[in-house]
């Protein structure tokens, strides 16, 4: 696909239909749309269309399918992997959500909110709180990522051990088709078995079969108490024995259970202002732990005192620290939460967002270790993230002292390394960050050709034309 000729028929189309307000066509307004967060990817668009209703979305896409003109689906442009970026052709628009941003409507007794796709999920948080309701999505991004995004993404984050993925927190969705007809399915249904369940499909795509534009999303009783903590220890096999035996004290109330090596603790310390490091020693590992339960419970923090208590005499743990008040509650969330940050003024990094069950997360590590040293020898692991879920960010930072280019260089021979790790060990590729254009080939690589070859058949009945989001998840 090559650029646009700028006498191109479909954009005074495009712009005419859309309104004055309905767009950005200059260099300057374009400019924040063309590169992904992480500065993977840079390209280029002569429009990003800016809908405000459904129907508006509907007659872009429908607009777009008779021009034969590829739509890049646009929220909080926070991807890991580069899905909302447009190719460097010049040829795609950019269909960005941030005016269709409203909540729709709160039910508190069915414990559902309404709420369209360009919703910054922090306003859905506190939409919900306004009502006495709790939605448990959290991520580091929330106050920029939006609802379409977390959905297109199937986003995690750290509360998943708890209330499970955003695909788990869908009842119903509203989803623009490739041919601009408007696919119905906003129903607030716990239970309701009437055929395939359509609206799956359009979570985790990243846009590729559809745009989505608004959807029903369960909420949850607020929680009422808290206990949080952070704990040493000698090994992952140590913090999964751990998540066993909180896990049987106290059921569903372990909400986080995040794992955080020494080397991320150090660069946290190191690149972060006013962070507080726990233990004068640091251990191997930490975890950050956190407990909650919808209904007060001044015991919370008693039994999880006396859980850590007994694995600190088992020499199960090596150290606690409880949080005794908001401020030190929040001090130790800032740790696990800075880590990417740090790792990014750190300098390069290759990241690896990898899943596999639980229990494998120990053999995994102790393999994969000194595989990431054969191949950049001195290479520091970082291996942090949602445990409790089997999912690590399995990110490496270069030796001290060495170019980022001369580190960069070896990406894909550490990725092929990993992921084939990753793979033998009945793991996966793309835990919680997606295939965007990034991952593309892994997919290609590690998914079952069966299940590929029904993607593709997918991909060509819904959208025959390939003008949705080309290029990402499949090739
Ligand atoms: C997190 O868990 C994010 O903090 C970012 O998913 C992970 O930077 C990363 O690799
Ligand atoms: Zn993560």
């Amino acid at each position: 696909m090559t650029k646009p000729h700028p006498a191109a028929p479909w954009l005074p189309v495009l712009r005419e239909s859309l309104g004055p307000d309905g767009y950005l066509d200059q260099a300057g307004d374009l400019e924040p749309f063309l590169s992904d967060w992480r500065k993977l990817y840079r390209g280029s668009t002569p429009l990003v269309a800016l809908p405000a209703t459904t129907a508006e979305v509907a007659s872009v896409v429908r607009l777009c399918a008779e021009y034969r003109v590829p739509i890049v689906p646009h929220g909080g442009n926070t991807s890991y992997c580069g899905g909302a970026t447009p190719s460097e052709s010049g040829a795609e628009v950019v269909l960005s959500l941030r005016r269709l941003n409203r909540v729709r409507e709160v039910d508190t007794a069915n414990y559902s909110v309404t709420v369209e796709a360009g919703c910054i999920l922090a306003r859905l948080q506190e939409a919900a709180e306004e009502a006495g309701r709790y939605f448990p999505m959290s991520l580091g991004s929330e106050g920029s990522c939006t609802v379409g995004g977390n959905l297109s993404t199937n986003a995690g984050g750290t509360a998943v051990l708890r209330y499970g993925m955003m695909r788990d927190l869908v009842l119903g969705l509203e989803v623009v088709l490739p041919d601009g007809r408007i696919l119905d399915q906003l129903r607030c249904l716990r239970k309701d078995n009437t055929g395939y369940d359509l609206k799956q499909l359009f979570i985790g795509a990243e846009g590729s079969l559809g745009v989505i534009t608004a959807a029903c999303l369960k909420l949850f009783p607020r929680p009422a108490a808290h206990a949080t903590a952070m704990v040493g220890l000698n090994s992952v096999a140590d913090a999964v024995t751990l998540l066993g035996r909180l896990r049987d004290a106290v059921g569903d109330a372990v909400v986080t259970f995040e794992l955080i090596p020494a080397a991320a603790l150090e660069l946290v310390g190191r690149h972060i202002d006013s962070v507080h490091l726990p233990f004068e020693m640091p251990p191997p590992f930490c975890v950050l732990m956190e407990l909650a339960l919808p209904a007060p419970d001044s015991d919370l923090v008693a039994r999880l005192e006396a859980l850590l208590g007994s694995g600190l005499e088992s020499g199960l743990l090596c150290d606690a620290v409880l949080a005794d008040s908001l401020a030190r509650r929040e001090q130790l969330w800032k740790l696990r939460e800075s880590i990417p940050e740090a790792q990014t003024r750190e300098g390069a990094s290759l990241k690896h967002d990898i899943s596999l069950p639980t229990s494998a997360l120990p053999g995994f590590m102790a393999e994969a270790v000194p595989l990431v040293d054969s191949i950049i020898p001195a290479a520091r692991v970082i291996a942090y993230g949602h445990l409790g879920d089997g999912n690590l960010h399995f990110n490496v930072s270069p030796p001290t002292n060495t170019e980022a280019a001369d580190f960069l260089e070896q990406g894909p021979a550490l990725k092929r390394a990993v992921h084939d790790l990753v793979k033998a060990r009945g793991g996966s590729f793309s835990a919680e960050h997606g295939i965007g254009r990034l991952k593309v080939g892994e997919l290609e690589r590690y998914e079952d050709p069966v299940a590929l070859s029904l993607m593709r058949q997918l991909k060509q009945s819904l959208d025959p034309l390939g003008i949705m989001n080309p290029g990402k998840v499949l090739a």
